[in-house]
């Protein structure tokens, strides 16, 4: 089983880890010894995977305080602990463990149109259900038809019910037809898709309140969680719609996918350390079983192979 997940965070993050290990290749050639300069160029290499300035800085200085107090004199050395720095930098916020999520749960997904949420809800809908839980799927983004349709072939593949209204109708209605219907069967695990259209933050609000105010007289804050999904692709684009959205709803998770289709997962760092939320999934492709609970030394180990 580790083995097995290692292998999915290295597949789906080769594109980084071909594009570090290039860099760092070249680097170590060019500078046969450990100096300033090295350090400098590590420093600048770390920016543009989209680590960020801030935490890049922070964790060469930790680098260069161990190379003088270890005297470190060789490539591998520096690498190994740069590996460690990196897992200290990222193991800040808590780990996560979803197999002990408290049942019943209702679970919001929110994010801007195109970030990956529907796609997500369908993963997480066959990872709970293959861990034994009960689920449902309530298909929140009224807007389109095709988005209703788009999760409905999710649901199916994942073998999951799903409580859908007609395009157009109220997003919050369909969530409280949801509730009721978990309620109902038993449910362990309510998911909810929702609409992201982020035409304005007061447009946003209202959608979002709305749903919210339906859901908080059903469930308390322990059986609630409200999870931002983020298209890793879009780097620093991703936090600026991150910190938009945490100041219309509290956000308890970050979801970040389409981690395979860039060279920047450094973006993960970041994302972390500036929103102050901690990453729970990541999303390595676009099958059912790509959907990893984030887990640093994975991560870390995946793009430094
Ligand atoms: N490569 C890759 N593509 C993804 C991933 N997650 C979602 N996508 C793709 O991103 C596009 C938008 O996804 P969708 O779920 O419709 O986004 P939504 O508008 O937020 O609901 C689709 O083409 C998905 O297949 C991922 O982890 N990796
Ligand atoms: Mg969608």
């Amino acid at each position: 089983m580790a083995v097995n997940i290692f292998k999915k965070f290295a597949e789906g993050l080769s594109k980084t880890k071909n594009d570090l290990s290039g860099k760092l290749d070249n680097l170590f050639k060019i500078h046969s010894k450990i100096d300033d300069e090295l350090l400098d160029e590590l420093e600048e290499i770390l920016i543009t995977s989209d680590m960020g300035v801030e935490s890049t800085m922070e964790i060469i200085d930790k680098l260069r305080k161990t190379v003088k107090d270890e005297k470190l004199k060789d490539h591998q050395s520096i690498l190994s602990t740069l590996k460690k720095h990196l897992k200290e930098a990222i193991m800040a916020g808590e780990s996560f463990d979803d197999s002990t999520l408290q049942t019943p749960m209702i679970i919001l997904i929110v994010g801007v149109n195109g970030v990956g949420k529907t796609t997500t809800i369908g993963k997480l809908a066959h990872r709970y259900q293959s861990m034994g839980k009960k689920v449902l799927v309530a298909a929140g983004d009224t807007f389109r038809a095709a988005a209703i349709d788009q999760l409905q072939i999710w649901c199916e593949r994942a073998g999951v019910d799903i409580i859908a209204n007609k395009e157009g109708s109220d997003p919050a209605a369909v969530i409280f037809d949801s509730i009721q219907a978990a309620k109902a069967r038993g449910t362990d695990i309510l998911i909810c898709d929702t609409a992201g259209r982020l035409h304005n933050k007061k447009n946003l609000m209202n959608e979002l309140n709305k749903i919210f105010r339906v859901v908080e007289k059903e469930y308390d804050e322990k059986h609630k969680q409200v999870y931002l999904v983020l298209d890793a692709t879009t780097g620093q684009n991703g936090i600026i719609q991150a910190k938009t959205f945490k100041e219309v709803a509290k956000i308890d998770g970050i979801i970040l996918t389409k981690l395979d289709g860039t060279a920047k997962g450094g973006i993960i760092i970041p994302v972390q350390k500036e929103l102050n939320v901690p990453v729970k999934y990541v999303g390595l492709g676009e099958k059912l079983d790509d959907l990893q609970l984030f887990d640093p030394n994975n991560f870390v180990d995946a793009i430094f192979e």
